[in-house]
């Protein structure tokens, strides 16, 4: 009996702080994925329709206050809320790519001041994605960039401090791109250079098995 192997998808994960131009890479891999005729979803948290999203979307309006520790474990709920649907995907063989992930999580709650280990172990379990491309911009340079300042947390001072959160995660999973220059051409250059690494590196693994 022939067993078919299945690839497992892709988990790739974007993340920055606001107005890094996450969301246009997000797009940019999905279509670069389809044309490779992988089959591909975009995900987002916090994923603002949801019953959990829904809490938060308010929060990020200023339509409602939450005590630091509640907004973060509820951003975290709305992740755990995903997990399993998450799981089941990547083993079908579906790639995900997502805009912002636990990593935001951990550094715009400890921004705030909350304790980093305590930030981290609220999500501490959740699917680990295969690469982390974090788009790395200065901070006054996303002041400049398009309805910049409508939410919550767009404000030079805290959006440096989250810049440096981010800075104390970066690990070895992390590609970390240069994204000051507002090239979305050449910034996605780097990705797909990433991407198809990590292709090439799922179809070895698939034959050695
Ligand atoms: P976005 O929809 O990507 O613009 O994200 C909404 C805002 O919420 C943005 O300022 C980043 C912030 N954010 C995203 N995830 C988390 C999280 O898990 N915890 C906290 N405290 N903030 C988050
Ligand atoms: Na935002
Ligand atoms: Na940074």
């Amino acid at each position: 009996m022939e067993i078919k192997l299945k690839k497992r998808g892709l988990f790739i994960v974007i993340e920055g702080i606001d107005r890094s131009g996450k969301s246009t890479q997000c797009q940019k891999i999905y279509e670069y994925l389809i044309k490779k005729n992988e089959k591909i979803e975009q995900w987002k948290y916090p994923d603002r329709n949801g019953d959990i999203g829904k809490l938060i979307d308010n929060y990020l309006k200023n339509q409602s206050e939450k005590s630091d520790q509640a907004i973060h474990l509820l951003f975290s709920a709305d992740r755990w809320e995903k997990n399993k649907l998450l799981q089941n995907k990547l083993e079908s063989g579906i790639n995900i790519v997502c805009d912002r992930y636990a990593f935001s999580g951990v550094a715009y709650s400890s921004a705030k001041g909350l304790d980093l280990e305590w930030c981290k172990s609220t999500d501490s379990g959740l699917i680990s994605p295969d690469v982390v491309i974090y788009l790395d911009l200065d901070p006054k340079e996303a002041q400049n960039r398009s309805s910049y300042g409508e939410e919550r947390y767009e404000k030079l001072t805290f959006q440096s401090q989250v810049s440096k959160q981010f800075d104390k995660l970066k690990d070895d999973l992390w590609k970390v791109i240069d994204s000051n220059n507002n090239n979305v051409e050449s910034t996605f250059k780097e990705i797909q250079i990433k991407i198809d690494e990590l292709l090439k590196k799922r179809e070895e693994e698939k034959d050695l098995e």
